[in-house]
């Protein structure tokens, strides 16, 4: 990790740790893991220093697998918080995953049981200890995410008790959905009082932000919360553009972006990668691509839709259940229209290296993302930072985050609407060149001016000086 700029020590604190542990032949082993938080906090350790703390993903039972386990985190500046299985499946799956997730990102059928949410607030509790042992006396302390939403005030209450001062900031990766949506869930209350103990709490965009404050039914930027001030911003996360403009020129990505081109030489690409996840509305995306293959008849054997579905919770019932539609929209389509030339459908049900991806993003002329909720969606971010060269379309839904940014350099439609997205791919693929000049730079600006450093960057700096200045007006 580069160099600490600030003179504040920093705890990244979130639910699972960006590292995964597996035992292997007898010891543990560690692999960085995918996913949004992880590539948007990736960007960061070129510049910062810090310690991560967070669950390791697995049961480690005897103190002598605890140690082992630390000390190999410990080499990656990783600290565990160990939970027994039982308790982090009710918090993580049964709460955070099935009754918080589908609230925050507009999903009826809300559900809602006590004993998961006692496993949340457990979890909680069990971290606020931890990171209170570990922080000292100005320490920025930075939590993220939608499972430890009752941490900053169970936080706050542990330092205080040790007598430590230390400023807590945090992070939402999700949208902050309207009042009347958030007032389904019974417990709204102490998720808002826990969030409040922040010191700065950052949202993706402005919509979110404006969603919180209605909700706090208070002044805009700063809430006054038991006679302290809580500020209140829009932090635009991003990538590490230049990780990709790397990847690009390594021989062997040039080969595999060679060969896959060779490959697709006769169709148009059109790609997707999203987590499996409700909210990336993958079933609309593949119930859309059959109208438009329905709709334009004449380029069924000139297209092919690349998907990776990224296997995503799959303890969770309604994930296996998508699953499985899934897997039958999928076979239903090329069933309806394969060709011995050919099927217009590649559905791959898991990851991919991080190598084939960036050869995926850059032989793309389409990307087209249809989340029905998204935060912000960093995978649009990751398709623009690697088509310098063909600057192909982004076909963006109207829902992501993203799209409050990106509207002007992409095609955007409603994902519910089956005619529009079929519209919108044509109108993707017939694009004038110069109109698909104009707004792929202006895509590339905004990803190369939004990086994941930025954002971190500034998140922190705020944090710190929420930390030297508590009662400064934001
Ligand atoms: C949450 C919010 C918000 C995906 N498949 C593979 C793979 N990935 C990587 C992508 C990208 C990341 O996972 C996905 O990031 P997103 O932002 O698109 O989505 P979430 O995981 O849902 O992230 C989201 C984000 O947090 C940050 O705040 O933007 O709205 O939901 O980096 O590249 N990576 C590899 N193989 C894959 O198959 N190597």
């Amino acid at each position: 990790m580069g160099s600490n700029e600030g003179k504040h020590n920093l705890i990244i604190v979130s639910n699972r740790l960006p590292l995964s542990i597996k035992r292997v032949d007898g010891t543990y082993e560690s692999s960085i893991s995918s996913g949004g938080l992880v590539t948007a906090l990736s960007g960061l350790t070129k510049s910062t220093q810090f310690r991560w703390l967070g669950w390791p993903g697995i049961e480690v039972k005897s103190n002598k697998d605890r140690e082992e386990v630390s000390r190999t985190l410990n080499e990656h500046d990783a600290t565990p918080i160990f939970l027994d299985s039982g308790l982090a499946h009710e918090h993580y799956n049964m709460f955070a995953n099935r009754i918080l997730w589908p609230i925050l990102h507009y999903q009826s059928g809300v559900v809602f049981d006590d004993g998961p949410w006692q496993a949340y607030r457990r979890v909680n509790e069990l971290f606020a200890a931890a990171i209170a042992e570990a922080a000292e006396t100005g320490t920025l302390i930075w939590v993220h995410d939608y499972h430890l939403m009752l941490l900053p005030e169970l936080l706050r209450n542990r330092l205080y008790e040790k007598n430590k001062h230390c400023a807590i900031g945090f992070s939402l990766h999700t949208p902050f959905p309207a009042g009347d949506f958030w007032r389904n869930l019974p417990v709204r209350k102490h998720l808002l009082e826990g969030l409040l103990s922040s010191d700065l709490i950052g949202f993706h965009t402005d919509e979110y932000k404006q969603n919180f404050q209605d909700t706090c039914a208070k002044i805009p930027n700063q809430i006054r919360y038991k006679n302290r001030l809580v500020c209140v911003g829009k932090f635009i996360v991003g990538i590490d553009p230049q990780k990709f403009a790397h990847t690009l020129q390594n021989p062997d990505v040039q080969d595999r972006i060679r060969s896959l081109e060779e490959r697709y030489k006769d169709v148009k690409v059109i790609v997707g990668v999203d987590r499996l996840d409700h909210i990336k509305g993958l079933t609309q995306k593949l119930k859309g691509f059959d109208s438009f293959l329905e709709d334009y008849p004449e380029l069924r054997d000139k297209i092919i839709l690349i998907q990776v579905a990224v296997p995503s919770r799959e303890d969770v019932k309604e994930y296996q259940e998508l699953e499985t539609e899934l897997s039958t929209l999928a076979g239903k389509i090329n069933g309806k229209y394969a060709t011995p030339d050919g099927t217009p459908l590649l559905y791959m049900h898991r990851s991919v290296p991080f190598t084939e991806l960036t050869a995926l993003y850059s032989v793309a002329d389409v990307c087209l993302l249809t989340s029905t909720r998204d935060g912000m969606n960093l995978v649009s971010f990751e398709f623009v930072a690697c088509q310098e060269k063909r600057q192909g379309v982004l076909v963006l839904s109207e829902f992501a985050g993203a799209a409050s940014f990106m509207r002007e350099g992409s095609i955007s439609f409603h994902p519910a609407n089956t005619t529009e997205m079929s519209e919108a791919l044509y109108a993707a693929l017939k694009l004038d060149p110069d109109e698909r000049r104009r707004k792929y730079e202006y895509l590339r600006d905004f990803v190369n001016t939004h990086t994941s450093a930025k954002w971190g960057q500034t998140f922190i700096e705020k944090l710190s000086q929420r930390c030297r200045q508590p009662g400064k007006a934001c």
